[in-house]
């Protein structure tokens, strides 16, 4: 081991002074990154461990839970159980927030949580992730629902954790976005990757384009000129990549710029989006913002949508600032009528994407 090394405690020690409110998301942060370890060795473990598969539950989004899910969700809650800091939790896994009996502490913190983003990759041996955002308890008296229901704006921290060929852990707490490396050997997240800036600019998107019919005009007519190239209105070729594990595909964002896209379509009307606010788009988004990058709806800000309920889901673009802008832009063409170059019967009725 050299010298001059950063672990993450040495660096939340010197983010985190002035206040006790900063000491103890410290010291939060820290616990969540024991739970990561934890984590971390469970699945990489692969078939060894006993841990691959489904089980017969489903979640309260009706998917198929995996044994790791339930396994990473357990990780988290006995971490902000007995770690007393947290005062309440909400998890993807989990119907309803729980509250942390008191008796464990007066925690001043709520946490959300997706324990195992990605998990229907991890049978297939392809990075998964652990996404977290914390939010400010109440003063003196028990959470209520509400309590987590606030804008993204208002996260005090956001990070996720990959668990891919390194094991990290990407973290803002709201000054700037840094990356730390497990070192397994030594079992100390160690800073890789401070202040990771996306850049403005990109050739590279991400989506999910067997979705392409279902998708609104904006979309259709950003990705078809992303595929037109060099010759078209982009004057430049860019690449695509899909790996259908969001934490995958913001990090490879945040390490060399990108844009991800998991818009609003009609594959299923009811549907706002695939992903969640609460514990995939605000702390991703937070992540991306604080390296200088962007999140939106295609038509507002993602830290600045007021939630309805815990496990809402919205549309998520996010990534480099010039690209984001860029289909924010054709958006708003698409609703004023300026963009009408798509006929589709599919998206006559421009009132079912009203937002
Ligand atoms: P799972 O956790 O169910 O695997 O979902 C992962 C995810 O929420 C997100 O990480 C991916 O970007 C997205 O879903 C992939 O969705 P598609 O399977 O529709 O491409």
């Amino acid at each position: 081991m050299h010298q001059g090394r950063t672990t993450l405690s040495k660096f939340l020690i010197q983010q985190l002074k002035g206040s006790p409110e900063q000491s103890d998301l410290a010291a939060l942060l820290v616990d969540i990154a024991a739970c990561i370890k934890a984590i971390s060795a469970m699945t990489s473990k692969g078939m060894l461990g006993d841990v691959l598969g489904s089980l017969d539950s489903t979640n309260v989004q009706g998917e198929t839970q995996k044994k790791l899910d339930v396994l990473s969700n357990v990780a988290f809650i006995n971490t902000f159980s007995m770690g007393g800091l947290v005062a309440g939790l909400a998890s993807e896994e989990v119907d309803d927030p729980q509250e942390i009996d008191p008796q464990d502490g007066s925690g001043r913190f709520l946490a959300i949580f997706d324990p195992l983003d990605g998990s229907s990759n991890i049978d297939v041996n392809v990075s998964v992730g652990s996404i977290f955002s914390i939010l400010r308890a109440p003063d003196g008296r028990a959470p209520t629902v509400d309590d987590y229901l606030r804008p993204g704006s208002e996260q005090l921290a956001a990070g996720y954790a990959i668990y891919g060929p390194a094991t990290m852990m990407v973290i803002t707490v709201g000054k700037g976005t840094h990356g730390f490396t497990l070192d397994r050997e030594v079992g100390n997240f160690i800073l890789t990757h401070p202040h990771i800036e996306v850049p403005a600019d990109t050739s590279e998107f991400a989506i999910n384009a067997s979705n392409e019919r279902f998708w609104e005009p904006p979309i259709q007519r950003y990705v078809a000129e992303c595929k037109a190239g060099k010759n078209d209105v982009r004057a430049r070729d860019f690449n695509m990549r899909w790996i259908a594990s969001m934490v995958a595909e913001v990090h490879r964002i945040l390490m060399r710029g990108g844009v991800f896209m998991y818009p609003r379509d009609m594959k299923d009307p009811s549907k706002a989006g695939r992903l969640r606010l609460m514990y995939e788009a605000n702390p991703m988004t937070m992540v991306v913002e604080q390296a200088g990058g962007l999140g939106s709806t295609g038509r507002s800000r993602i830290l600045d949508i007021s939630p309805d309920e815990i496990h809402q889901r919205v549309p998520v673009i996010l990534g480099s600032r010039n690209e984001v802008e860029r289909i924010e832009r054709y958006h708003r063409d698409y609703d004023s009528g300026a963009d009408q170059r798509y006929t589709s019967p599919l998206f006559q009725e421009r009132s079912l994407f009203a937002n």
